[in-house]
């Protein structure tokens, strides 16, 4: 059976782009259901991001697949749409339409449309597996009832399938069908540190944080892939960089611990990336050292705020003092530190300089602030659904303001378009430079791609620092007054 699986590129109107200059990964979740499926069928992935958009109904009309599947986040929702539709137009009802992802599973209805056959809802391995057996045998698109992890609709009625339990261990599933998009190799980056890889190596994570939605789609749970097979995986791929793609990769000490020592008993020699958070990084110095031997070189991590009532008020569960500490613990070993900061719609004049210097006080590496918002899912949104300004799924980017700002909107935008020259001082070269000569290695690796990088990033400076372009995305989609209700 032919099949192909697509990632749907963000919105070009006016976007703001950031992934575009600073973190840009494979298509995992696609590499991952393909793995699951190989065997005995022709699977194609297609990026749509590195890739022309007439290109796409070139390919389904070539290829002519049997089976179209899309992966969604909430931003890019239109996209993915339009990816099956132009295959059912393309094709008609001989193929076979899937939807699955953050968003999908979040707010299934919201893809209710006749071109999408059916929603993925959570873990796509084993859904994947059975759908393609089912339509393998002959199986009707309409009669998947006995398919765990669906979401269907027929005549308009919508058809959920038992809920698809999620398996214990990750070491289960295949390895990632990586040379699925060896067409794409070298294109993947964070920063300079590139070409990169990325590897998922847990799911899920242990705290309630209101504004994110991953321990609800991970229902509270979290799974691992043990250290061994991290380790058989980062000997496995040919880059010299890794993104271990977790939410929070720093949980399960004694899985760090194992992982440190495969490393050291392999003598693995890559650089990799990760997320964590800062109460961890505190409370174990020693490892966070041993990891950096290891090749850690960046950890990201949620700061929000710049004081304890805005951690406590987003439930944090941690505090404004760890985030300092671990700043400072970071910077002490020349790991670099990517802190995410976010300032909310009803943020004062003061309070934007109040933060902006925080963080150049914190003098974190990479800062980078987004703009506070209940995304589809969290408990956030369940609370501040009645502040909403729009439905318009692109702005539910973390750069737009989504719900009603205190100050006037244009101000609000000037005052946040600055974050990025406003928290200079927290990013000196000098601190750079001062980091990187003690990993003499990193540097002359980093070195390489930094040429292309400082072009990527002049470009979307030049957006990012300028009110207007969030101003020019939201026009026509935002309304000046709330929603009164949006069902999800
Ligand atoms: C890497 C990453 C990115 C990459 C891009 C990744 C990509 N390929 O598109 C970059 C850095 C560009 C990015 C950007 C953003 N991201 Co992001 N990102 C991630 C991260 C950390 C990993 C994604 C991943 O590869 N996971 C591994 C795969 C295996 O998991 P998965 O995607 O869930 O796939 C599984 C199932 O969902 C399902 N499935 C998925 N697709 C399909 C398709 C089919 C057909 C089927 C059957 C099943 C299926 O099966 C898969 C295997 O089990 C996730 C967190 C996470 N836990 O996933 C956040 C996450 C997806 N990002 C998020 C957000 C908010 C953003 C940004 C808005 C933030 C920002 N302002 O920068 C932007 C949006 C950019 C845009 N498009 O406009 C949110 C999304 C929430 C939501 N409601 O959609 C997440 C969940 C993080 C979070 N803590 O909430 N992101
Ligand atoms: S924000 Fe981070 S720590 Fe909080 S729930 Fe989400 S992944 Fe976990």
């Amino acid at each position: 059976m032919r099949i192909l699986l697509v990632q749907p590129a963000p919105f070009e109107n006016g976007r703001i782009g950031l992934e575009n200059a600073l973190w840009f990964t494979e298509p995992v979740a696609l590499t991952s259901i393909a793995a699951e499926v190989e065997e005995g069928n022709e699977i194609k992935i297609f990026d749509m991001r590195l890739e022309e958009a007439d290109q796409l109904p070139k390919l389904i009309a070539d290829f002519k697949p049997r089976v179209v599947g899309v992966t969604c986040m909430t931003t890019d929702a239109y996209q993915a749409q339009a990816v099956l539709h132009c295959a059912k137009s393309i094709l008609g009802e001989q193929v076979f339409t899937i939807i699955g992802g953050h968003h999908p599973t979040l707010d299934p209805s919201s893809h209710n449309f006749p071109y999408i056959d059916a929603v993925a809802v959570g873990e796509g391995e084993e859904t994947f597996k059975e759908l393609i057996s089912h339509l393998d045998n002959g199986g009707a698109h309409n009669e998947l009832s006995h398919i765990d992890g669906l979401v269907y609709f027929q005549n308009n009625e919508k058809i959920k399938t038992a809920k698809r339990s999620q398996e214990k261990s990750m070491d289960v599933f295949k390895k990632p069908a990586r040379h699925l998009i060896d067409h794409y190799k070298n294109k993947y980056f964070f920063a300079s540190a590139s070409p990169m890889a990325a590897i998922q190596t847990s799911r899920g994570c242990e705290f309630t944080c209101n504004f994110c939605a991953i321990w609800q789609f991970y229902e509270k749970k979290i799974r691992f892939l043990s250290a061994e097979k991290i380790a058989d995986r980062m000997e496995e791929c040919d880059e010299q960089f890794v993104f271990f793609l977790d939410d929070n990769f720093l949980t399960n000490k004694k899985r760090l611990v194992k992982l440190c020592e495969e490393i050291e008993r392999r003598k693995i020699k890559k650089y990799w990336m990760i997320q964590g958070r800062t109460d961890f990084i505190v409370a174990n110095e020693e490892l966070v050292k041993r990891l950096r031997d290891c090749g850690l070189i960046m950890v990201l991590s949620g700061y929000e705020g710049n004081d304890q009532s805005t951690l406590d008020s987003l439930k944090k569960d941690n505090s404004w003092e760890n985030n300092q500490k671990a700043a400072a613990i970071l910077r002490k070993y020349s790991i670099f530190s990517t802190g995410i900061f976010m300032v909310r719609p009803d943020f004062t004049e003061e309070q934007f300089e109040e933060l902006y210097a925080a963080i150049n006080e914190m003098k974190i590496p990479i800062p980078i602030v987004v703009i506070h918002m209940p995304l589809p899912g969290t408990n956030l949104w369940r609370e501040m659904k009645h502040q909403l300004l729009t439905k318009d799924l692109r702005l539910f980017d973390l750069l737009h303001a989504v719900t009603p700002t205190k100050l006037p909107r244009k101000k609000f935008y000037q005052h946040y378009a600055r974050w990025n020259t406003a928290t200079m001082a927290s990013i000196t070269p000098y601190r750079i430079l001062s980091m990187l000569i003690k990993r003499p290695r990193l540097l002359f690796a980093l070195m390489k791609a930094y040429p292309t990088f400082k072009k990527r990033r002049e470009i979307l400076r030049k957006t990012i620092n300028d009110p207007s372009s969030y101003l020019r995305d939201e026009e026509g989609i935002l309304h000046d007054k709330p929603l009164d209700s949006i069902a999800v």
